[in-house]
Order: C-alpha cells, then structure tokens, then sequence
C-alpha cells in the first residue's frame, strides 16, 4: 500500500474547512488508495483552536481507512513540516466598511508568514492552493514569500468559477455538466473574471454554435457566473462553503491525478502567455498530467474577450501593486 502523504490545510475550523477535511480524509482528493496525514492549522486564540479540537474529534468519529494521522496546530512553522499539499483557506475576507488597503495587509501579514514557513519546513514538491480571498494575489504574496520553492508550485482556485460557469452552460443547452469540454475561466478570482466558452464543445459541438446569443452571453451568463458568490450570500445569509470546497477538491486532484486532456482552469504565475505579464497569478486554461499543470496555448483572443482579459488582468495589477511595499 501507498505511503500517506502530508496534507496541511488552514482556516480547519472553518466553514470550507468543515466541507473539505471529510472529503480529503476519505479520498475523494488524491484517490482511493492514497493515505493521507492532515495538518490543521487554525489561528492560535482559544475559540478557533477549541472549534479545531471539535472537527478532529468527528474527523476521527468517521474512522476513515485512509486517514493516517491528524495533527492540530497554531503555527505554520509545525503545521506545514514536510508537508506535499497545503491548502491555504483561512484569510481575512473582505468585511462591510473594510478599507482595501486594511484588507491587504491584514493578509499581506497572513500570507508573507504562510510563505516563508511553506519556503522553510514544506516538502520541495508541495502544491500549494489559495483558497482565501482575495486568492490570486494571496497565492502571489505566498510565492514571493518563498524564494526557494519553485513558483509554479503556487496556485490560487479558479475551478469555482470554472464549475460555476459549466453548469450555467449546462442548464442553457439542456445537456450533461459532464460532457463540456474546453471551457476557460481568465483572470482574477473576482467579478472581473472573464468565463469563456468560445471554445468549448458538448459531444464534439460547439457551445457557442449551439447557444447562439452573444447577448445571453454578455448580459445574462458573464454577469451570472461573476457575481454568484454574491448571490449565494445573500441568499444563504453565509458565502459558499460546500461548492468552494469541492472546487478545491477538483483542483487539487486533477492537478496531482491528471485530467487526461480535459481542460480545466488554474490560477497560475504566468510565464507571460497571452501577453500577460510575468509572475500575475492569472486564471488560465490547463491540462494536467503527471503532477503538471500545462497552459493551453494558441487559442484566439478576439476583440471583446481581449476587453475582459484586459480589465481582471488591470485589477489583478493594481492589487499587485498594493502589496509590492510587503514584499
Ligand atoms: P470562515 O470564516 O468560516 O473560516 C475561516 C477560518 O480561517 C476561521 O476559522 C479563521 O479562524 C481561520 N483563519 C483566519 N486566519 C487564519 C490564519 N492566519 N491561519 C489559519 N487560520 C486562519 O471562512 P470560510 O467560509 O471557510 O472561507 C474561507 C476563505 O475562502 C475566505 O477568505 C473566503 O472569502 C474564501 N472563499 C474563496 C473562494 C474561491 O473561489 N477562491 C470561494 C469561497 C470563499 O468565499
């Protein structure tokens, strides 16, 4: 049988947390037949660490064969020792009244002392996910923060907004979820993000074809898939937890398993493709294979979709900017 990997993930006590341990402890994440050890972190305050002891305690109620160990801790320094995958969910969200740059340095503070713990104590394969948000430039604050870890081994989750995009496809054209192929997601993690199905194909037809209504497009899908985190808290009194860690757990497993050809979308540093400058976390379309995530080239950007590229790819920029001074 296989040797458990180390899985760390923070923010344990969570929301998300509470809809991600269970499914990665049962291997629905890295398959199967794959052991794994969890590294909980949790802010070291009494309450969170208690609500952590709480999720352990059903974590081990759940007797799961594959969950080789559980570990509780309040520092990133032990929580992230020798670990393969980190998935780095607790941060400060953006609150009502919050100025943008209180929000960036409360997790500039977070994410400069994740990195350099992950650049110090990691295993030098970890695959990192940023979940909290804002993620993409969390992810970009950790990678800098680690000089000594390759920066394509950070990545901020995209795949909310990528599933969030299929299954507005889906109910569109009345056709399975499942059988969408090449869908992209560029950009931030935000409203500006650009979902494109320009591409995409259902049974070897073309989305776009079948669809037909730029209009529906622009006005109705884009607008839909941008703003459904909100919608769900507005509905739901509380942000999305199951379905942003199912992302997470897609993204994790087709980044370490493979999506044999699929593409699906990653936050990534860009190596410039697309004109984007070098090092943006930006949401790109991937394939994975063998543990690597590659960047599906040569597609054509026409004039509209160069627009939305353009305006995530500025925001991205200009949060970039109101870090630089951490890092
Ligand atoms: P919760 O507030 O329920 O849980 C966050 C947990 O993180 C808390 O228990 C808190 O004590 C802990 N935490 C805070 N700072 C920490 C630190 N420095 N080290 C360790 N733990 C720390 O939030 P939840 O609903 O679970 O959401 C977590 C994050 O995910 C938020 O930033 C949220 O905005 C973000 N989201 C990102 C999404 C994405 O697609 N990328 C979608 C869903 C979600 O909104």
């Amino acid at each position: 049988s296989k040797k458990p990997v180390r899985v760390a993930v923070t923010g344990a006590a969570g929301q998300i947390g509470y809809a991600l341990l269970f499914r990665i402890a049962s291997g629905e994440m890295l398959g199967k037949d794959q052991p794994v050890i969890l590294q909980l972190l949790e802010i070291p305050d009494e309450k969170a660490q208690n609500a952590l002891k709480g999720v352990i305690m059903e974590l081990e109620d759940c007797a799961f064969p594959l969950l080789a160990g559980i570990e509780a801790h309040g520092d990133p320094m032990t929580a992230f020792k020798g670990t393969d995958y980190a998935l780095l969910v607790g941060s400060r969200p953006r609150g009502p009244g919050m100025e943008r740059s209180e929000l960036l340095s409360i997790n500039g503070a977070i994410f400069t002392a994740q990195g350099k713990a992950l650049n110090a104590v990691a295993s030098r394969n970890v695959k990192v996910l940023v979940v909290g948000n804002p993620a993409n430039t969390n992810a970009y604050i950790a990678m800098k923060s680690a000089p000594d870890l390759p920066a394509k081994n950070f990545t901020a989750m995209l795949r909310l907004d990528h599933n969030r995009a299929a299954s507005q496809i889906a109910a569109k054209t009345g056709k399975a979820v499942a059988d969408i192929e090449k869908l992209a997601v560029w950009g931030n993690h935000s409203p500006t993000m650009y979902a494109d199905y320009r591409f995409a194909t259902i049974g070897g037809q073309s989305v776009k074809a079948m669809i037909n209504d730029e209009e529906w497009n622009r006005n109705t899908f884009l607008p839909t898939v941008g703003k459904r985190g909100a919608a769900i808290i507005a509905a739901r009194g509380l942000s999305s937890a199951a379905s942003a860690a199912n992302a997470a757990i897609d993204h994790m497993h087709d980044w370490a398993l493979g999506t044999n050809g699929k593409w699906v979308t990653m936050g990534i540093p860009s190596g410039g493709e697309y004109g984007i400058p070098k090092e943006v976390m930006f949401g790109y379309p991937v394939t994975c294979e063998g543990g690597e995530y590659k960047i599906v080239q040569g597609l054509d950007i026409d004039a509209f979709s160069q627009e939305c590229i353009n305006k995530t790819l500025n925001e991205l920029l200009e949060e970039q900017a109101g870090v630089k001074h951490l890092l």
